[in-house]
């Protein structure tokens, strides 16, 4: 309260007006001797951070008045106003005054002024050399690029923050995700609620169990591939952030498989041309790249062609021996334990020719 009270009477009496200018200049208002003041630090040659924790100091001294009953105040800039240093507004028994500072690059300039009892004031001045603050530095480590995840996984998420000027855990440190087409039209980026935790070594580590629930149900599902990024800001609001790719699939399941022509219980004549038409589908693989196999159950493999990329497999054959067949398609996914899905049409082959040949033979018995 003290001290505030005294800036106020600084600022708006006539018994404290500064009228010393320049570097150590002395007012030279109230009676008795002014005093001196001197930065100790920085120096003029020394390079400060900008933005940066710094602690300023000086020595002040008077010839007739007791040090401690000097009043310092420390200024940035051209600035009126001065700092609330939390050491204090007086200096200690050895003329040692010290404040906490920060320097802006428009605002290289400290100011140190001292006043005494009388009135009398004097000033030193110092341009600090600033060193540009720099925006974090950041990396992602997992999940690494190109990464396939199933809907329901645990994905770990690690990486590292750095910063010039601040520590790792003064950051402001947030993953987020976003599906790729998202920014036109989706819900754009969506910050993950992994717990994520920063350590004092700049190690940001957290893992999240289903991912999409960041987004809303109705779109996520729709998409496989998503963006993830680390992004971190520092407290004089400089950005950085860093991205990975991944694919997210939905829950592993085998392939779907229905024929759908030719119709169940269809009788061909040996040596017609039968199409087979079959719809495949798959949660993840793309369809044309399903393995496909058509199987009889008199004649074995009869096909292996793929489907075509809107997942239709057709098998066109014409040497079906005689008889009753039940075709099946079988359809293998690229999951490590294959699967695989049937279905039946039960195909009868006319012995035509066969027929005919025993009605010529009877006939001549
Ligand atoms: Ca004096
Ligand atoms: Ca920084
Ligand atoms: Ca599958």
């Amino acid at each position: 309260m003290f001290g505030r009270s005294l800036l106020i009477s600084c600022l708006v009496g006539a018994g404290c007006s500064d009228k010393s200018t320049g570097t150590n200049d002395s007012g030279e208002t109230g009676s008795g001797e002014p005093p001196t003041a001197q930065i100790t630090a920085p120096t003029p040659t020394e390079t400060v951070p900008e933005g940066g924790f710094y602690i300023a100091r000086g020595l002040v001294s008077d010839p007739d008045d007791a040090i401690e009953s000097l009043v310092v105040h420390w200024f940035i800039g051209d600035e009126e106003i001065p700092r609330e240093c939390p050491q204090g507004i007086h200096p200690d028994s050895d003329g040692l005054t010290a404040c906490d500072v920060s320097f802006s690059l428009d605002k290289p300039l400290l100011r140190l002024r001292v006043e005494d009892n009388d009135g009398n004031s004097s000033q030193d001045t110092v341009t600090v050399n600033l060193e540009p603050a720099t925006a974090p530095t950041v990396t992602i480590s997992e999940p690494i690029t190109g990464a396939e995840y199933r809907e329901d996984d645990t994905i770990n998420f690690v990486g590292t923050v750095s910063d010039g000027e601040d520590r790792p855990e003064s950051l402001d440190v947030y993953w987020e995700a976003e599906y790729t087409g998202s920014e036109e039209s989706g819900p754009g980026p969506q910050i993950l609620d992994i717990g994520s935790t920063v350590a004092p070594d700049g190690s940001v580590t957290g893992s999240g169990i289903g991912l999409l629930t960041a987004f809303p149900s109705s779109t996520a599902l729709q998409h496989t591939d998503y963006v993830i990024r680390l992004v971190a800001e520092d407290t004089s609001g400089r950005r950085s952030q860093t991205q990975t790719s991944i694919k997210i699939y939905p829950i592993e399941a085998p392939p779907e498989v229905e024929i759908t022509a030719p119709a169940s219980d269809t009788i061909f004549e040996e040596g017609d041309l039968i199409l087979f038409e079959a719809t495949v589908n798959d949660e993840r693989d793309p369809l044309d790249e399903l393995d496909v196999l058509w199987t009889s159950s008199r004649d074995g493999e009869i096909g292996n062609d793929s489907a075509d990329s809107a997942g239709t497999a057709r098998l066109a054959i014409d040497t079906l021996s005689v008889g009753s067949h039940l075709i099946e398609i079988a359809v293998t996914d690229r999951e490590e334990e294959p699967r695989t899905t049937t279905a039946g049409v039960t195909i009868e082959v006319t012995e035509a020719i066969l027929e005919d040949d025993e009605a010529v033979t009877g006939g001549s018995d």
